[in-house]
């Protein structure tokens, strides 16, 4: 866990960066198989990025509308060369989108080919309560608040523990000129 990471500057830098990706690869609100959809909006950046539809969930060469990923903006990847030095170089940047009233169920990463490579995960915009359980489901949990600027390392032994967005708090952070909250996290995902 690294609060603060991030300064004022670099973060809004990141979000021109974000935008540009946006707009390139523009944001989706992902369905389960079953057809129901998640509240996050996510695209991605990179060599694959993570969709989910009917057909499932897994890590693709294009966006849905058939267009490359864009590349990861240099000011994420630096941020995984400072956190996850020797780790492997990431392919995938996953961009999620938090309006105030979006949160992410429990969950645990694991799509990515290489489970001994981290995730790393950023954080823009409004806090969020984010929740952290164990590698098995169920048991004890712990809150943390994440503010805009904070970087979290998943990697070892926590790589796999369960985890999700319980809420965001709206009009905690003014960096993206509205409520909400955009995370990043890079990954190794093949
Ligand atoms: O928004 C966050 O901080 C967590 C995102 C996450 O767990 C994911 O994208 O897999
Ligand atoms: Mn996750």
């Amino acid at each position: 866990m690294w609060p603060g990471y991030l300064d004022r500057a670099a973060q809004e830098a990141m979000v021109g960066d974000l935008r540009a990706v946006i707009a390139a690869a523009p944001l989706v609100r992902p369905v389960t198989r079953r057809g129901q959809a998640l509240s996050v909006r996510m695209t991605s950046a990179g060599e694959v990025g993570w969709v989910s539809d009917r057909r499932g969930y897994r890590y693709e060469d294009r966006h849905p509308s058939g267009v490359a990923w864009p590349p990861i903006p240099a000011s994420v990847r630096a941020v995984w060369d400072a956190v996850a030095p020797g780790a492997a170089a990431p392919d995938s940047c996953l961009v999620n989108w938090y309006a105030p009233d979006a949160r992410m169920g429990m969950h645990q990463d694991r799509d990515e080919a290489d489970l001994g490579q981290p995730v790393v995960s950023i954080s823009l915009g409004d806090d969020a309560r984010f929740r952290i359980g164990n590698v098995e489901r169920g048991g004890p949990t712990q809150s943390v608040v994440l503010r805009s600027g904070d970087v979290v390392v998943m990697g070892g032994a926590a790589r796999l523990r369960h985890h999700g967005i319980d809420l965001i708090v709206p009009g905690t952070g003014d960096l993206l000129g509205a409520p909400g909250r955009i995370n990043v996290t890079l990954r190794v995902a093949r």
